[in-house]
Protein backbone atom coordinates (compact mmCIF):
# COMPACT_ATOMS: atom_id res chain seq x y z
CA UNK A 1 0.00 0.00 0.00
CA UNK A 2 1.72 3.52 -0.68
CA UNK A 3 1.74 5.44 2.28
CA UNK A 4 -0.13 9.24 1.37
CA UNK A 5 1.53 12.50 2.90
CA UNK A 6 0.52 13.45 5.59
CA UNK A 7 2.05 17.30 6.16
CA UNK A 8 -0.43 20.24 4.73
CA UNK A 9 2.46 21.24 2.18
CA UNK A 10 2.54 17.76 0.72
CA UNK A 11 -0.95 17.19 0.97
CA UNK A 12 -1.71 20.51 -1.16
CA UNK A 13 0.80 19.30 -3.20
CA UNK A 14 -1.03 15.78 -3.60
CA UNK A 15 -4.29 17.20 -4.54
CA UNK A 16 -2.40 20.03 -7.27
CA UNK A 17 -1.22 16.27 -8.57
CA UNK A 18 -4.73 14.75 -8.73
CA UNK A 19 -6.03 18.24 -10.54
CA UNK A 20 -3.70 18.28 -13.01
CA UNK A 21 -4.05 14.74 -13.68
CA UNK A 22 -7.86 14.72 -14.09
CA UNK A 23 -6.92 17.84 -16.32
CA UNK A 24 -4.37 15.70 -18.65
CA UNK A 25 -7.18 12.33 -18.50
CA UNK A 26 -9.79 15.10 -19.45
CA UNK A 27 -8.32 16.46 -22.57
CA UNK A 28 -6.95 13.18 -23.50
CA UNK A 29 -10.63 12.44 -24.29
CA UNK A 30 -11.57 15.50 -25.80
CA UNK A 31 -9.22 15.40 -28.08
CA UNK A 32 -9.53 11.55 -28.97
CA UNK A 33 -13.21 12.44 -29.27
CA UNK A 34 -12.51 15.63 -31.75
CA UNK A 35 -10.62 13.21 -33.77
CA UNK A 36 -13.24 10.38 -34.43
CA UNK A 37 -16.09 13.46 -34.83
CA UNK A 38 -13.22 14.75 -37.95
CA UNK A 39 -12.77 11.10 -39.34
CA UNK A 40 -16.48 10.94 -39.35
CA UNK A 41 -16.68 14.03 -41.02
CA UNK A 42 -14.20 13.62 -43.28
CA UNK A 43 -15.25 9.90 -44.21
CA UNK A 44 -18.63 11.10 -44.42
CA UNK A 45 -17.94 13.39 -46.77
CA UNK A 46 -16.09 10.94 -48.77
CA UNK A 47 -19.01 9.08 -48.86
CA UNK A 48 -21.06 11.46 -49.96
CA UNK A 49 -18.46 13.08 -53.16
CA UNK A 50 -18.60 9.31 -54.23
CA UNK A 51 -22.68 8.85 -54.64
CA UNK A 52 -22.62 12.11 -56.15
CA UNK A 53 -19.43 11.46 -58.21
CA UNK A 54 -20.83 8.31 -58.97
CA UNK A 55 -24.69 9.85 -59.97
CA UNK A 56 -22.90 11.93 -61.79
CA UNK A 57 -20.85 9.41 -64.15
CA UNK A 58 -24.47 7.88 -64.37
CA UNK A 59 -25.85 11.02 -65.46
CA UNK A 60 -22.76 11.29 -68.33
CA UNK A 61 -23.20 7.48 -69.12
CA UNK A 62 -26.82 8.00 -70.08
CA UNK A 63 -26.40 10.76 -72.41
CA UNK A 64 -23.77 9.01 -74.08
CA UNK A 65 -26.27 6.14 -74.48
CA UNK A 66 -29.01 8.45 -76.19
CA UNK A 67 -26.85 9.82 -78.37
CA UNK A 68 -25.99 6.63 -79.45
CA UNK A 69 -29.38 5.81 -80.17
CA UNK A 70 -30.51 8.85 -81.71
CA UNK A 71 -27.67 8.48 -83.99
CA UNK A 72 -29.25 4.71 -84.40
CA UNK A 73 -32.00 6.85 -85.52
CA UNK A 74 -30.96 8.93 -87.58
CA UNK A 75 -28.45 6.92 -90.10
CA UNK A 76 -27.36 3.26 -90.05
CA UNK A 77 -23.70 3.66 -90.64
CA UNK A 78 -20.92 4.73 -88.36
CA UNK A 79 -17.88 7.05 -88.86
CA UNK A 80 -15.29 9.30 -86.53
CA UNK A 81 -17.09 12.58 -87.28
CA UNK A 82 -20.60 11.90 -85.88
CA UNK A 83 -21.61 13.58 -83.19
CA UNK A 84 -21.40 10.63 -80.47
CA UNK A 85 -17.75 10.45 -81.59
CA UNK A 86 -16.98 14.30 -80.78
CA UNK A 87 -19.72 15.32 -78.55
CA UNK A 88 -17.64 14.84 -75.10
CA UNK A 89 -14.96 16.95 -77.03
CA UNK A 90 -17.12 19.61 -78.73
CA UNK A 91 -18.86 22.11 -76.56
CA UNK A 92 -20.29 23.96 -79.77
CA UNK A 93 -21.51 20.47 -80.74
CA UNK A 94 -23.55 20.02 -77.61
CA UNK A 95 -25.11 23.14 -77.34
CA UNK A 96 -26.08 22.54 -80.67
CA UNK A 97 -27.66 19.47 -79.87
CA UNK A 98 -29.50 21.32 -76.33
CA UNK A 99 -30.80 23.56 -78.66
CA UNK A 100 -31.64 21.22 -81.79
CA UNK A 101 -33.43 18.63 -79.90
CA UNK A 102 -32.91 18.73 -76.15
CA UNK A 103 -30.35 16.25 -76.09
CA UNK A 104 -28.65 17.07 -72.31
CA UNK A 105 -29.40 20.01 -69.71
CA UNK A 106 -27.57 23.19 -69.24
CA UNK A 107 -26.65 22.00 -65.70
CA UNK A 108 -24.99 18.62 -67.20
CA UNK A 109 -23.65 20.70 -69.67
CA UNK A 110 -21.83 22.76 -67.08
CA UNK A 111 -20.73 19.72 -65.26
CA UNK A 112 -18.93 19.13 -68.83
CA UNK A 113 -17.90 22.44 -69.28
CA UNK A 114 -15.67 22.66 -66.27
CA UNK A 115 -13.64 19.20 -66.13
CA UNK A 116 -16.59 17.79 -63.07
CA UNK A 117 -17.19 15.13 -65.84
CA UNK A 118 -15.46 14.53 -68.66
CA UNK A 119 -15.53 11.15 -70.74
CA UNK A 120 -15.78 9.29 -74.15
CA UNK A 121 -17.38 6.60 -76.41
CA UNK A 122 -15.32 4.39 -77.92
CA UNK A 123 -16.42 2.37 -81.27
CA UNK A 124 -15.44 -1.51 -80.33
CA UNK A 125 -16.62 -2.00 -83.29
CA UNK A 126 -13.57 -0.10 -85.24
CA UNK A 127 -11.49 -2.71 -83.14
CA UNK A 128 -9.85 -6.17 -83.98
CA UNK A 129 -12.46 -9.01 -82.55
CA UNK A 130 -10.02 -10.99 -80.69
CA UNK A 131 -12.79 -13.56 -79.79
CA UNK A 132 -13.30 -14.05 -83.58
CA UNK A 133 -9.75 -15.66 -84.37
CA UNK A 134 -12.59 -18.79 -82.92
CA UNK A 135 -15.23 -18.43 -85.66
CA UNK A 136 -16.06 -19.43 -88.90
CA UNK A 137 -14.05 -16.51 -90.20
CA UNK A 138 -11.18 -17.60 -88.31
CA UNK A 139 -8.80 -17.99 -90.91
CA UNK A 140 -9.63 -14.67 -91.86
CA UNK A 141 -9.11 -13.14 -88.62
CA UNK A 142 -5.73 -14.60 -88.11
CA UNK A 143 -4.13 -13.63 -90.95
CA UNK A 144 -5.14 -9.97 -90.26
CA UNK A 145 -4.06 -10.27 -86.59
CA UNK A 146 -0.52 -11.43 -88.52
CA UNK A 147 -0.23 -8.44 -90.92
CA UNK A 148 -1.04 -6.25 -87.35
CA UNK A 149 1.49 -7.50 -85.58
CA UNK A 150 3.93 -7.91 -88.72
CA UNK A 151 3.75 -3.82 -89.58
CA UNK A 152 3.67 -0.94 -87.12
CA UNK A 153 3.77 -0.35 -84.14
CA UNK A 154 4.95 -3.71 -83.71
CA UNK A 155 7.28 -5.12 -86.35
CA UNK A 156 7.05 -8.53 -85.26
CA UNK A 157 8.90 -11.26 -87.61
CA UNK A 158 6.47 -13.56 -89.23
CA UNK A 159 7.51 -16.38 -87.08
CA UNK A 160 7.16 -14.58 -84.33
CA UNK A 161 3.78 -12.98 -85.46
CA UNK A 162 2.54 -16.70 -86.27
CA UNK A 163 3.49 -18.29 -83.21
CA UNK A 164 1.79 -15.90 -81.16
CA UNK A 165 -1.37 -15.73 -83.53
CA UNK A 166 -1.70 -19.30 -83.01
CA UNK A 167 -1.07 -18.99 -78.96
CA UNK A 168 -3.97 -16.23 -78.91
CA UNK A 169 -6.30 -18.94 -80.81
CA UNK A 170 -5.19 -22.39 -78.52
CA UNK A 171 -5.80 -19.95 -75.45
CA UNK A 172 -9.79 -19.37 -76.78
CA UNK A 173 -10.88 -22.18 -78.74
CA UNK A 174 -12.26 -24.91 -77.10
CA UNK A 175 -9.85 -28.25 -77.82
CA UNK A 176 -6.54 -28.96 -76.40
CA UNK A 177 -4.96 -29.20 -80.15
CA UNK A 178 -1.42 -27.09 -80.16
CA UNK A 179 -1.69 -25.38 -83.74
CA UNK A 180 0.79 -26.29 -85.80
CA UNK A 181 2.07 -24.40 -88.81
CA UNK A 182 3.43 -26.50 -91.41
CA UNK A 183 2.91 -25.16 -94.93
CA UNK A 184 5.60 -22.53 -94.48
CA UNK A 185 8.35 -24.05 -92.54
CA UNK A 186 8.44 -21.50 -89.87
CA UNK A 187 8.16 -24.25 -87.00
CA UNK A 188 5.86 -21.63 -85.78
CA UNK A 189 3.54 -23.59 -82.96
CA UNK A 190 0.18 -22.38 -80.75
CA UNK A 191 0.56 -23.29 -76.73
CA UNK A 192 -2.29 -25.37 -74.83
CA UNK A 193 -2.41 -26.81 -71.52
CA UNK A 194 1.55 -28.87 -71.69
CA UNK A 195 2.80 -24.90 -72.61
CA UNK A 196 1.81 -23.64 -69.14
CA UNK A 197 1.73 -26.24 -67.03
CA UNK A 198 5.64 -26.18 -66.96
CA UNK A 199 5.88 -22.88 -65.83
CA UNK A 200 6.82 -22.15 -62.47
CA UNK A 201 3.82 -20.56 -61.66
CA UNK A 202 1.58 -23.38 -63.43
CA UNK A 203 -2.00 -22.74 -64.93
CA UNK A 204 -4.29 -23.93 -67.67
CA UNK A 205 -5.15 -22.54 -71.11
CA UNK A 206 -8.32 -20.73 -70.70
CA UNK A 207 -9.78 -23.01 -73.75
CA UNK A 208 -12.88 -20.21 -73.89
CA UNK A 209 -13.69 -16.80 -75.25
CA UNK A 210 -11.58 -13.78 -73.27
CA UNK A 211 -13.75 -11.60 -71.07
CA UNK A 212 -11.26 -9.13 -70.51
CA UNK A 213 -8.26 -8.20 -73.03
CA UNK A 214 -6.07 -8.01 -69.58
CA UNK A 215 -5.78 -11.87 -69.99
CA UNK A 216 -3.92 -11.82 -73.07
CA UNK A 217 -0.96 -11.38 -70.60
CA UNK A 218 -1.37 -14.92 -69.54
CA UNK A 219 -0.62 -15.76 -73.21
CA UNK A 220 2.78 -17.72 -74.84
CA UNK A 221 4.47 -14.62 -76.22
CA UNK A 222 2.50 -11.64 -75.12
CA UNK A 223 4.76 -9.42 -73.77
CA UNK A 224 3.89 -5.90 -71.99
CA UNK A 225 5.04 -3.57 -74.27
CA UNK A 226 3.19 -5.28 -77.28
CA UNK A 227 0.11 -5.11 -74.85
CA UNK A 228 0.21 -1.49 -73.38
CA UNK A 229 2.76 0.13 -76.60
CA UNK A 230 5.85 0.90 -75.70
CA UNK A 231 6.73 4.54 -75.96
CA UNK A 232 3.55 6.01 -75.80
CA UNK A 233 2.92 4.15 -79.08
CA UNK A 234 -0.46 1.92 -80.14
CA UNK A 235 -0.85 -1.13 -78.09
CA UNK A 236 -3.05 -4.29 -78.78
CA UNK A 237 -4.89 -3.68 -75.60
CA UNK A 238 -5.61 -0.23 -77.87
CA UNK A 239 -6.61 -2.26 -80.96
CA UNK A 240 -8.24 -5.57 -80.10
CA UNK A 241 -12.03 -5.95 -78.21
CA UNK A 242 -13.34 -8.89 -76.33
CA UNK A 243 -16.80 -6.68 -76.79
CA UNK A 244 -17.21 -7.18 -80.49
CA UNK A 245 -17.59 -10.36 -81.95
CA UNK A 246 -17.65 -9.79 -86.12
CA UNK A 247 -17.32 -7.54 -88.35
CA UNK A 248 -14.63 -4.44 -88.40
CA UNK A 249 -16.04 -0.95 -89.28
CA UNK A 250 -13.37 0.32 -92.01
CA UNK A 251 -14.73 3.55 -90.81
CA UNK A 252 -13.52 3.83 -87.25
CA UNK A 253 -11.19 1.31 -87.17
CA UNK A 254 -7.58 3.29 -86.68
CA UNK A 255 -4.53 3.35 -89.35
CA UNK A 256 -2.36 -0.05 -88.05
CA UNK A 257 -5.66 -2.11 -88.40
CA UNK A 258 -6.93 -0.68 -91.84
CA UNK A 259 -3.48 -1.33 -93.19
CA UNK A 260 -4.11 -4.86 -91.67
CA UNK A 261 -6.87 -5.38 -93.76
CA UNK A 262 -5.12 -5.57 -96.66
CA UNK A 263 -3.26 -8.16 -95.44
CA UNK A 264 -2.88 -9.99 -99.02
CA UNK A 265 -1.32 -6.93 -100.51
CA UNK A 266 2.08 -5.52 -101.18
CA UNK A 267 3.65 -3.70 -98.00
CA UNK A 268 3.66 -0.85 -100.66
CA UNK A 269 0.04 -1.16 -101.97
CA UNK A 270 -1.22 -1.65 -98.10
CA UNK A 271 0.73 1.35 -96.80
CA UNK A 272 -0.98 3.44 -99.14
CA UNK A 273 -4.21 2.51 -98.88
CA UNK A 274 -4.37 2.94 -95.06
CA UNK A 275 -3.48 6.58 -95.47
CA UNK A 276 -6.12 7.20 -98.59
CA UNK A 277 -8.86 5.34 -96.15
CA UNK A 278 -7.95 7.85 -93.34
CA UNK A 279 -7.38 10.68 -95.74
CA UNK A 280 -10.50 10.44 -96.92
CA UNK A 281 -12.69 9.32 -94.16
CA UNK A 282 -11.72 11.85 -92.33
CA UNK A 283 -12.93 15.07 -95.11
CA UNK A 284 -16.51 16.31 -93.77
CA UNK A 285 -17.79 16.34 -97.37
CA UNK A 286 -17.00 12.44 -97.93
CA UNK A 287 -19.51 11.63 -95.12
CA UNK A 288 -22.56 10.54 -97.16
CA UNK A 289 -20.42 8.07 -99.32
CA UNK A 290 -19.09 6.17 -95.88
CA UNK A 291 -22.28 4.46 -96.06
CA UNK A 292 -21.22 2.73 -98.59
CA UNK A 293 -20.25 -1.05 -97.89
CA UNK A 294 -17.52 -0.81 -100.83
CA UNK A 295 -16.67 3.11 -100.52
CA UNK A 296 -12.98 2.15 -100.69
CA UNK A 297 -13.43 0.17 -103.90
CA UNK A 298 -15.17 3.07 -105.59
CA UNK A 299 -13.76 6.02 -104.43
CA UNK A 300 -10.22 5.44 -103.83
CA UNK A 301 -7.60 4.49 -106.43
CA UNK A 302 -5.78 3.14 -103.44
CA UNK A 303 -8.80 0.80 -102.60
CA UNK A 304 -9.37 -0.52 -106.86
CA UNK A 305 -7.22 -3.59 -107.29
CA UNK A 306 -6.57 -4.22 -103.78
CA UNK A 307 -8.17 -8.32 -102.51
CA UNK A 308 -9.69 -7.19 -99.33
CA UNK A 309 -11.44 -9.69 -96.84
CA UNK A 310 -14.86 -7.74 -97.76
CA UNK A 311 -16.61 -10.90 -95.63
CA UNK A 312 -15.28 -9.28 -92.35
CA UNK A 313 -15.34 -5.38 -93.30
CA UNK A 314 -18.73 -3.51 -92.41
CA UNK A 315 -19.23 0.21 -92.12
CA UNK A 316 -21.80 0.34 -89.36
CA UNK A 317 -20.98 -0.26 -85.55
CA UNK A 318 -22.91 -2.22 -82.86
CA UNK A 319 -20.77 -2.06 -79.96
CA UNK A 320 -18.87 0.77 -77.73
CA UNK A 321 -17.76 1.59 -74.45
CA UNK A 322 -18.46 4.45 -72.17
CA UNK A 323 -15.87 5.46 -69.98
CA UNK A 324 -17.16 8.81 -68.04
CA UNK A 325 -15.53 10.17 -65.07
CA UNK A 326 -16.95 12.63 -62.73
CA UNK A 327 -14.82 14.84 -59.83
CA UNK A 328 -16.35 15.87 -56.79
CA UNK A 329 -13.57 16.27 -53.95
CA UNK A 330 -10.12 15.18 -54.26
CA UNK A 331 -10.42 11.98 -56.13
CA UNK A 332 -12.85 11.07 -59.12
CA UNK A 333 -14.89 8.10 -60.41
CA UNK A 334 -15.07 6.19 -63.26
CA UNK A 335 -17.87 4.37 -64.66
CA UNK A 336 -17.50 1.65 -67.22
CA UNK A 337 -20.06 0.83 -69.58
CA UNK A 338 -19.91 -1.76 -72.48
CA UNK A 339 -23.11 -1.28 -74.75
CA UNK A 340 -24.25 -3.20 -77.61
CA UNK A 341 -26.49 -1.21 -80.14
CA UNK A 342 -29.46 -2.93 -81.60
CA UNK A 343 -32.99 -4.03 -82.92
CA UNK A 344 -35.87 -5.52 -80.48
CA UNK A 345 -38.65 -6.55 -82.75
CA UNK A 346 -40.38 -7.69 -79.15
CA UNK A 347 -40.86 -4.18 -78.09
CA UNK A 348 -44.84 -3.22 -78.96
CA UNK A 349 -46.04 -2.37 -82.40
CA UNK A 350 -46.99 0.83 -81.80
CA UNK A 351 -43.22 2.33 -81.21
CA UNK A 352 -41.92 3.37 -84.21
CA UNK A 353 -38.36 2.92 -84.06
CA UNK A 354 -37.55 0.18 -81.75
CA UNK A 355 -33.26 0.61 -81.57
CA UNK A 356 -32.37 -0.52 -77.96
CA UNK A 357 -29.45 0.11 -76.24
CA UNK A 358 -28.27 -2.77 -74.14
CA UNK A 359 -25.77 -2.86 -71.48
CA UNK A 360 -23.14 -6.23 -71.52
CA UNK A 361 -20.93 -4.76 -69.15
CA UNK A 362 -20.74 -2.25 -66.19
CA UNK A 363 -17.94 -1.18 -63.46
CA UNK A 364 -17.18 1.50 -61.28
CA UNK A 365 -13.20 2.44 -61.26
CA1 LIG B 1 -24.27 6.48 -87.27
CA1 LIG C 1 -7.45 -24.50 -76.93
Amino acid sequence: MPVLPTSPRSRRGAALFLVLAVIAALSAVVVTGMRTVSVDVSGARSVRNRIQALALARSGSLLAASLLLLDYKDNAYDHENEDWARYFSDPELRLKRLDQDGLGSERLLAFIGDDRLSGQIVDESGKFPVNALDSQQAETYKRVLTALLRNEPFNLEERKAKTLVMAITDWIDANGETSQEDETGLGATGAEDDAYMEAETAYRCKDDSLDSLQELLLVRGMSRDLFQGAEGRLGLKDLLSVWSASKININTAPGPLVRALAAEAQARDADAFAKAVLTFRREERNEDVLKNEDWFFANLAEGKNLQLPLEIITVKSSVFTIRMTAREGARGTTLFTAVRRGYDNTLPESLPFKGIIKTLYRSVR
